[in-house]
């Protein structure tokens, strides 16, 4: 789904050819990442040729304008007929260059743009550079020799370990591994390659083409692959395309390149078929469609946040501020107690040290963080903060309270922002003279983690602050998704209605490890009660209590859930929940003692328990999902369907390679959903399951839901 940006006037002719000296120098200019298109290939062909007929050229220079080297080929273009010439075919070509091809690389050198790369008889990156083949992230694998040339650069077992995790290496790395030959100080790209084929023709000769090398595969142990597919089967069951990274590679060490590519491009065609695909690439446009919100102008003025000030050094508390320090953004943690305070900084200065054990940080990087962070006692030190989040306890009077003192304390134009997972924003914002200053920023424990950030725009929240926020929500690494004001905005109001199916089941027939299977085996990392142990039974239980006091007609009498809470078994942070778990452990373990309160729980609700089918719990919880999802999107508190897919993959851990809720809703057959619905309707009943009008008029149309 190309957007407005990327449909801009493209170059007439993205890829020129100019000489210097007796350097031929082709340059791919293709805002904004130099995507190899069709026009990029085409381009490329054209400038290999006119290098190729240049007499006075003695050696070709590929460089790319802009920010980055070709960043892959063009994703927009898959799922349509490839247009001559392809990659291979261009890849192919400068691989039979009768003059040597030096690839200059600078920003990120990503999937065809390396392979394009890896095809040139020299590589020379910038210091700042990156290179990686990330196709396995978009459930395809590399289609243009990178499966066969790699190899051939850094040995096969390297070579898996980057085409399956698709991580980048940074240029010191590609360096060590045999991936580059040389690294240059950030120069230009063009000086540091004018620099590389000067130094290569003087030496004289052309190097051995990739293609032809065999040393570092020669004598690879066949053992590597039978380990690798076990690895595979345990670790990532669901992915269709990481085996067939796996005999790409192995065809690479076992085959002659030319067949080896052949089996390769076999393999490519068979990912490019899969559902997966098309589920990981929507994933991928989808992080970035829901940045631009409906309605809210492109360039509208936004406020400096310079300084950042956060309400409640607990768990949440503490990971927001994590999120700001990581951005090098100045944080004031303040709380009401100073052993508040000492128990939340202590808290993140473990997060950072755990990172740092695991190399993701260096020593002087926690301190640097950690100095990035003012625990305080006092809201007078957030009178110059820009931006405020207050992350107190799931209470509407707690939070009024610390919203009208806010007002009272920050300066004018301060934004105002709840981490509330439920409550009402508008009824938050009347609290100050400022409710266009005042909107929700829902993060998502772990904070300093997951990278969903809900972005609740309250009645009165004016379109800059929420262009400031949603900006912001980039600069801290989270994918800002716009949505309205309703009790659980949208994620976890959805997250309520599988919830409340999940124990429905439970309490008619079924076990909390049935319920997780089928949901495990649907792809999600964690089942729905394991989830809740791991986010603390305890949680929803102070909320349900908190509901129950305030005599919400909604609210619901205890259930085993509470049970469990009221005897202690908070989940994972007490070793028993739903379910035990040995010390040090995070492997779900059921335990009849939780059994036994289930039975309780059934006999006093009268419920005669019956075998529950393992499709009536994946129906029951996946499509009252669809169901509220629609009902969301016709109250407009999503304006669109990938604002709901992303939440659900980026704060639930929807299965990725199934593109988003609704995006599989379509696929699942929204004419079977909505006929289930309406059997559910009729032998359940309850509100969730009342069909959306949305669901069954598209349904009866054939028309999609999602996009
Ligand atoms: N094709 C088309 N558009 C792309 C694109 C691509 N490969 N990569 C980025 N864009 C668009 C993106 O949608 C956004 O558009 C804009 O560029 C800026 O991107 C044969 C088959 C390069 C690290 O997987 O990882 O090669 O929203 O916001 O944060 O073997 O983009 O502005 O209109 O992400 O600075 C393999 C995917 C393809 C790289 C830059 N390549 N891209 O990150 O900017 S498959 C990839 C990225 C392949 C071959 C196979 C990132 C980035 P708009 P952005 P960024």
């Amino acid at each position: 789904m190309p957007s407005p940006a990327q449909t801009e006037a493209v170059p007439s002719n993205p890829v020129q050819y100019a000489r210097q000296g007796r350097v031929g120098v082709i340059t791919v200019d293709y805002p904004p990442v130099n995507a190899v298109g069709h026009g990029v290939r085409s381009g490329l062909v054209a400038g290999l040729e006119a290098g190729l007929a240049d007499a006075e050229a003695a050696a070709l220079l590929l460089v790319c304008a802009g920010r980055t080297f070709m960043a892959g080929a063009d994703i927009r273009e898959f799922g349509k007929p490839s247009a001559p010439p392809t990659l291979p075919e261009v890849v192919a070509r400068l691989d039979a260059s009768a003059k040597p091809v030096i690839a200059a690389i600078h920003g990120t050198a990503l999937g065809g743009g390396l392979e394009v790369a890896l095809a040139c008889h020299l590589r020379i990156a910038l210091k700042s550079a990156k290179l990686g083949l990330p196709e396995v992230k978009l459930g395809l694998l590399p289609g243009a020799g990178g499966t066969q040339r790699l190899p051939r650069l850094v040995g096969a077992a390297k070579a898996l370990d980057m085409i399956l995790s698709g991580d980048p290496v940074s240029a010191e790395e590609a360096l060590a591994i045999g991936l580059v030959d040389a690294v240059e100080d950030d120069v230009s790209p063009l000086a540091a390659g004018l620099r590389a084929a000067d130094r290569l023709l003087a030496e004289g000769g052309i190097p051995q083409p990739v293609s032809a090398r065999t040393d570092r595969i020669a004598g690879t142990d066949p053992a590597l692959f039978t380990a690798k597919r076990a690895e595979l089967a345990k670790r990532q069951p669901h992915l269709f395309s990481p085996n067939r990274i796996v005999d790409a590679v192995e065809a690479a060490v076992t085959l002659p390149f030319a067949e080896g590519t052949s089996r390769e491009r076999e393999l490519f065609l068979a990912c490019m078929d899969s559902p997966q695909r098309a589920g990981l690439i929507h994933s991928f446009f989808a992080e970035r469609e829901v940045a631009k919100v409906p309605g809210l102008p492109a360039g509208t003025p936004t406020r400096a946040i310079r300084k950042v000030g956060v309400i409640g050094a607990g768990t949440m508390g503490g990971g927001i501020a994590m999120c700001f320090a990581n951005a090098g953004i100045p944080v004031v943690l303040v709380d009401s107690a100073q052993e508040a305070l000492d128990r939340g900084t202590a808290a993140i200065r473990r997060n950072y040290e755990a990172t740092a054990r695991k190399g993701r940080l260096t020593a002087a990087q926690v301190e640097e963080r950690m100095g990035l962070i003012h625990p305080s006692l006092s809201y007078g030190d957030l009178g110059d903060a820009d931006l405020v989040v207050e992350a107190a306890f799931e209470s509407m009077e707690v939070k009024r309270t610390i919203f009208r003192t806010l007002d009272e304390t920050c300066k004018p134009g301060a934004i105002l922002a709840t981490n509330t997972s439920t409550l009402d924003v508008d009824a938050i914002a009347a609290a100050t003279g400022r409710p266009q200053d005042v909107l929700g920023m829902h993060f998502f424990s772990p904070a300093n983690v997951m990278r969903l950030l809900e972005v609740v725009r309250g009645a009165r929240t004016s379109d800059n602050v929420l262009a400031t926020v949603m900006g912001l929500a980039r600069r801290i690494g989270k994918v800002g998704v716009a949505v309205g004001v309703c009790y659980g905005f949208v994620g976890n109001r959805i997250l309520h209605q599988r919830g409340r199916e999940s124990m429905a089941l439970v309490e008619e027939g079924a076990s909390p490890e049935q319920v997780d299977r089928v949901l495990t085996d649907f792809g999600f990392p964690l089942g729905h009660f394991s989830m809740t142990d791991l986010a603390g039974i305890d949680v929803g239980w102070r909320i349900r209590e908190e509901r129950r006091k305030a005599g919400d007609p909604e609210a619901q009498a205890p259930n085993w859930l509470d049970v469990l809470a009221e005897r202690g078994r908070y989940g994972q942070k007490t070793s028993a929940g739903v379910y035990r778990y040995e010390p040090g452990s995070r492997t779900p373990i059921p335990d009849p003692e939780v059994a036994a309160v289930i039975e309780e729980d059934r006999r006093r609700r009268g419920i005669a328990p019956r075998i529950v089918s393992d499709e009536e719990v994946r129906e029951r919880c996946l499509y009252v999902m669809v169901n509220e999802a629609a009902k969301i999107l016709e109250e407009g508190i999503a304006a669109r369907p990938v604002d709901i897919d992303a939440i659900w993959l980026h704060g639930y851990g929807f299965p990725s390679w199934r593109g988003g809720l609704l995006f599989w809703a379509d696929r699942e057959g929204l004419g079977k959903i909505a006929a289930s619905v309406q059997r559910y309707h009729r032998d359940i009943g309850g509100p969730q399951w009342r069909p959306s009008a949305l669901l069954l008029q598209r349904a009866a149309d054939g028309q999609p839901i999602g996009c």
